[in-house]
């Protein structure tokens, strides 16, 4: 009976928490998002990786297309609409793996062609294993590849929503 009760509490706290998002974060279509912009601390690629790790959270990934273009236009309505260096992200997407094949490092999963912009990826400096979010100059964001040691004050941390902490309480 005790047990029943406790599950039954639980359920409830899932409910009432289930659009929760970890402080700081943004909700966006069910993803949570942590937009980190600062002009005094440039990140390469590793440490914005690092940063977002430390904040319980991952490098920005899609998990589809649908997820891509809204936060494109989460990003275009906030007032970015270029792809200068202040409205351009890191994103997890890397080929330091396999040198022809981009996975997020978030999920693991193969990156697919149409997250790319047109032209990308296209390793115009040969050494382009990392990838950013950035403005396509025409309507939408979209990936680029870059080199991993290129540095920018702007990521983007995805996080799971927050659900009740059963754990402990059965
Ligand atoms: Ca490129």
């Amino acid at each position: 009976m005790k047990v029943i009760f406790l599950v039954l509490c639980c359920l409830l706290l899932i409910e009432e928490r289930a659009a929760e998002c970890p402080e700081g974060f943004t909700l966006i279509n069910s993803n949570c998002y942590w937009f980190r912009k600062d002009p005094e601390d440039k990140a390469n690629w590793f440490k914005a990786d690092m940063l977002c790790n430390r904040r319980g959270a991952r490098l920005l990934s899609f998990d589809s297309l649908e997820e891509m273009n809204t936060l494109s236009d989460y990003i275009i309505a906030e007032g970015c609409n270029t792809n200068s260096i202040e409205c351009t992200y890191w994103a997890s997407a890397n080929c330091l793996a396999q040198q022809d094949k981009f996975f997020w490092q978030s999920t693991h999963k193969r990156v697919k062609k149409q997250f790319f912009n047109k032209g990308e990826p296209n390793n115009l400096s040969g050494d382009e294993y990392c990838t950013d979010f950035r403005h396509d100059q025409e309507s939408k964001y979209g990936l680029g590849d870059v080199p991993c040691t290129w540095r920018t004050p702007n990521f983007i941390c995805k996080a799971p929503l927050k659900s009740a902490e059963c754990v402990g309480m059965v």
